[in-house]
């Protein structure tokens, strides 16, 4: 049961890394916690995890390139989730590390649809009720790769520069209520991220960290958390988190 005191997040792409990071986080804390992703068989240990933690959890089964299918999950959700408090824009990652004259269409649209389109999906359908309630906060997980662009990151690059931008506008769109707007922008951090990347080339993805101690999913985690616990008064507008030896997007000391 909902009691007034618990607030609820709502974590877009919560089976792994810094949105999996992002729901213990918010469940130790004490939030209520919706979390989304494409895969039954990831979300549900995920679920099972944080009911035995004695986390109020409920699970949201789409993708958030599916449009009518993210709009028949939060439509869907009972009264009681409804109310939404946080919402962490999460979901998507990188395709490929082509120069941008022969990367792949199909990883561009990929990447596109998730990393802007489905933010913005997500934004539209949860913002509208914390504009009603005057509450609210969304956490938009950018990169640093939204600053500058790096050799193959174009696309990746274009769509984190793009949440830069619909973090900023957003923000700008609710001033005159009290709902806050962040984007965090992290650096190098070892999830799934370059597995991805390098469609599941696993070796390849480990060299990405070599010779450097990365940030990890709970970095980033202990930073959406803080910004949305700030007094109702601070609104922690960006923060750009590198790991120690990373001075830029890139900017990397390697120990050899
Ligand atoms: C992840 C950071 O620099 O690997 O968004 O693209 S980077």
């Amino acid at each position: 049961m909902k009691t007034d005191s618990k607030k609820t997040v709502i974590i877009t792409g919560a089976t792994s890394g810094i949105g999996l990071a992002c729901a213990r986080a918010f469940a130790r804390d004490g939030y209520r916690v919706i979390v989304t992703g494409r895969s039954q068989s990831k979300l549900q240990p995920v679920v099972d995890e944080l009911r035995q933690a004695g986390c109020d959890v409920m699970p949201l089964l789409f993708d958030v390139r599916d449009r009518a299918a993210a709009m028949a999950a939060v439509q869907g959700l009972p009264g009681q989730w409804q109310a939404i408090d946080v919402l962490v824009n999460n979901a998507g990652g990188a395709l490929g590390l082509e120069p941008e004259y022969e990367g792949d269409f199909d990883d561009w649209d990929a990447m596109i649809d998730a990393n802007i389109k489905g933010l913005l999906t997500m934004t539209r359908l949860v913002v509208p009720g914390m504009v009603a309630r005057n509450r609210g906060h969304v956490i938009n997980i950018g990169s640093v790769a939204g600053d500058a662009a790096y050799a193959g990151g174009n696309v990746y690059c274009a769509t984190k520069a793009a949440v830069k931008a619909l973090t900023d506008g957003l923000r700008i769109d609710v001033a005159h209520t009290a709902v806050r707007v962040t984007n965090i922008k992290p650096g190098l951090v070892e999830t799934n991220f370059s597995v991805t990347r390098f469609h599941g080339d696993s070796a390849r993805a480990e060299k990405v960290y070599d010779g450097i101690e990365p940030l990890t999913g709970d970095d980033i985690a202990d930073v959406a958390l803080y910004a949305a616990n700030a007094p109702a008064h601070v609104q922690i507008a960006e923060v750009l988190v590198l790991a120690t030896h990373q001075a830029s997007v890139s900017v990397i000391h390697r120990q050899a």
